[in-house]
């Protein structure tokens, strides 16, 4: 059986799951709470962030590698188009650049401006990670605009890479998407597979219901 540790961009892992029809089940961990005293997801990953990935003897942390591994793995599938396939090098970069680009950026954005102390919510170093997060979101809008998804014209891991970063932009830190953004949005996570994963985190879900009205202030 294939357990996913924690939510947060664990729910891109859970997306995919749902997507590639694998059982799975969902071992939450509470950042909030402090994972110090949760000695058997320590046990999985003693760095204490969360996604980690536990298949058999296997052990694994980082979402998008955590996705290669599942479609490699569990694949073929169509979302990972094979290195000969025309949509392959959109693919790979912004499978990577949803994380390394857009979602490692805005992050750190979101921690300063929800849980940093009022002194330090504003930062030079929250004004740079927002621009890092700016600049390598207009190779996504650029994209977009000649193609309906990040490899083209199908979906990929791709889009579930970046759409989980727009949704913390959007939902974290009340980023304006443009109507392009948005409507990519609208139709990435219309997906079923999309859907029942929402169902599955939970934590996810609550986060996106309190933000339902904030988000986009
Ligand atoms: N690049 C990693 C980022 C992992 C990460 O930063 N996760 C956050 C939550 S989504 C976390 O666990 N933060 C707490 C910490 O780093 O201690 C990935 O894609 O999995």
């Amino acid at each position: 059986m294939i357990t996913v540790f924690g939510e947060g961009r664990g729910f891109r892992v859970v997306w995919l799951l749902e997507e590639m029809g694998l059982a799975y089940r969902l071992r939450p961990v509470d950042l909030f709470a402090g994972v110090e005293n949760d000695l058997e997801f320590l046990a999985i990953n003693p760095g204490g962030f969360i996604p980690a990935l536990q298949d058999g003897d296997v052990i694994m942390v980082e979402s998008i590698a955590i996705m290669e591994y599942l479609m490699a793995r569990y694949g073929p599938t169509p979302l990972a188009p094979a290195a000969d396939d025309a949509a392959f090098p959109a693919y790979q970069q912004f499978l990577h650049l949803g994380e390394a680009g857009l979602a490692a950026s805005i992050y750190f954005v979101n921690i300063a401006r929800n849980f940093a102390p009022p002194t330090e919510r504003t930062s030079h170093l929250a004004e740079q990670a927002l621009e890092v997060f700016e600049t390598r979101l207009r190779l996504v809008s650029r994209q977009l605009a000649g193609a309906p998804y990040m490899a083209g014209d199908r979906f990929t891991a791709a889009d579930i890479s970046v759409t989980y970063a727009l949704n913390l932009a959007k939902r974290g830190v009340g980023f304006a998407l443009d109507p392009s953004l948005t409507a990519y949005m609208a139709r990435a996570t219309a997906r079923d597979a999309c859907k029942r994963a929402l169902e599955t985190c939970q934590s996810t879900k609550a986060w996106h219901a309190r933000t339902e009205t904030e988000a986009g202030r």
